[in-house]
């Protein structure tokens, strides 16, 4: 299949330094990547706040949708989460070139939703689906159906956007009961596991620290493994033996953190989320080849409270050191003295004898 061409939009603010607004395209970059897209063009705009109706500027929708159709671009990314009304506008101007429209959200719900191999996966994707795309649909009485090819359908009167509203709201409860089932089976399952006695440890981290990677290594197990954001969208358990009690733990991965994580996006996941919720001790893993490692730090723990998790005992995690130098270590080691942390490699498969006596400690 021809991978589809996308026009990737970004808005920055005067004061905005200019090496953030080159990470924060890169990252946008590698999520269109991840999707299976080809970026053709990448576009700036200085703002200092949004246009209220269309996001960035209308020149510049225009513009974009010139040189989107001059490139037989099919799909048009802006950075950021908009309002319903405003995708629905941008769509509108847009259309005549061809081109549809999506923000941040839309392209991580469709990441997703590729990569969901899982009915309780597929599930939780649908239900932030509804929630994502629900208010568009439902506020500008739009055509519900997919076979009315999304075109907008004006003067559809109160009653039918109620009917709409009613619709999204049942198949909202529907998804809802069936997830129940899945959280019902999880629970059983780990109360299951507490009378055995059995402690569990979570995985936690930013997208693509090497999570999976690291269950793998000290469990055995051979999950899918990419250098790409969101490969593991939904919850892996694995053993993991603990050689001086001689007893096992379950080790839990789940899906990566991001930054600008809609919480309606981590409420669809909380059944999936529900391992590390109620995990004994939470491994923070945090790729610190990757320049931005304090960056993700501070979205995993801002993730982590989101979810309630700040009681929980933590362990950091640095992961992939073979990617880092002796200096770099040093540093790291004296910036975080006062928290329990271990350097690792699941790669190369170094520290992870210590990590599992860590483990073992505060278990
Ligand atoms: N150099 C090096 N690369 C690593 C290490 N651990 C993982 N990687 C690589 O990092 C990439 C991401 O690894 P994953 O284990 O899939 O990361 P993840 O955190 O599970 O990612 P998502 O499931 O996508 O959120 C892969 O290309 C791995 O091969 C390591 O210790 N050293
Ligand atoms: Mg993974």
């Amino acid at each position: 299949m021809e991978k589809e061409k996308a026009i990737l939009v970004d808005l920055i603010h005067p004061r905005m330094d200019r090496r953030h607004a080159m990470d924060r395209m890169q990252e946008l970059e590698e999520l269109v990547n991840t999707y299976g897209g080809i970026v053709v063009v990448k576009q700036w705009q200085k703002r200092s706040a949004p246009h209220p109706k269309t996001y960035i500027g209308t020149g510049k929708v225009e513009e974009l949708g010139n040189e989107g159709k001059e490139h037989g671009v099919s799909i048009l990314i802006i950075n950021d989460q908009l309002r319903p009304r405003q995708v629905y506008d941008v769509g509108e101007m847009l259309s005549p070139f061809g081109i549809q429209v999506w923000d941040r959200i839309d392209l991580i719900l469709k990441i997703f939703a590729k990569h969901a191999k899982t009915a309780e996966a597929k599930l939780e994707i649908e239900l932030a689906s509804v929630r994502h795309m629900g208010p568009r649909i439902f506020g500008m009485g739009m055509e519900l159906s997919r076979q009315g090819g999304g075109t907008g359908t004006r003067g559809i009167g109160e009653t039918n956007s109620e009917r709409m509203k009613r619709h999204l709201k049942e198949k909202e409860r529907r998804i809802k009961s069936k997830l129940e089932k899945f959280k019902n089976g999880r629970s059983l399952a780990r109360q299951g596991r507490r009378r055995r006695g059995l402690k569990t440890v979570s995985i936690v981290g930013y997208t693509n620290a090497g999570k999976t990677t690291l269950l793998n290594a000290l469990t055995g197990r051979k999950e899918y493994v990419a250098n790409e954001l969101f490969a593991t969208l939904d919850t892996r358990v694995g053993q993991l033996y603990l050689p001086e009690s001689h007893s096992t733990a379950l080790l839990s991965d789940t899906i990566g953190f991001i930054k600008d994580l809609p919480p309606e996006l981590l409420n669809a996941f909380s059944s999936t989320l529900s391992e590390a919720v109620e995990a004994d001790l939470l491994l923070q893993v945090i790729d610190v080849s990757d320049k931005d490692y304090k960056q993700h730090i501070e979205v995993v723990d801002d993730i982590l409270e989101r979810l309630g998790l700040t009681e929980t005992k933590r362990l950091l995690v640095f992961s992939k050191i073979d990617g880092i130098s002796k200096k770099t270590k040093l540093e790291i080691q004296e910036q975080f003295k006062e928290t329990q942390h271990v350097f690792v490699s699941a790669l190369k498969r170094t520290g992870l004898d210590t990590l599992t006596s860590a483990i073992e400690n505060s278990l």
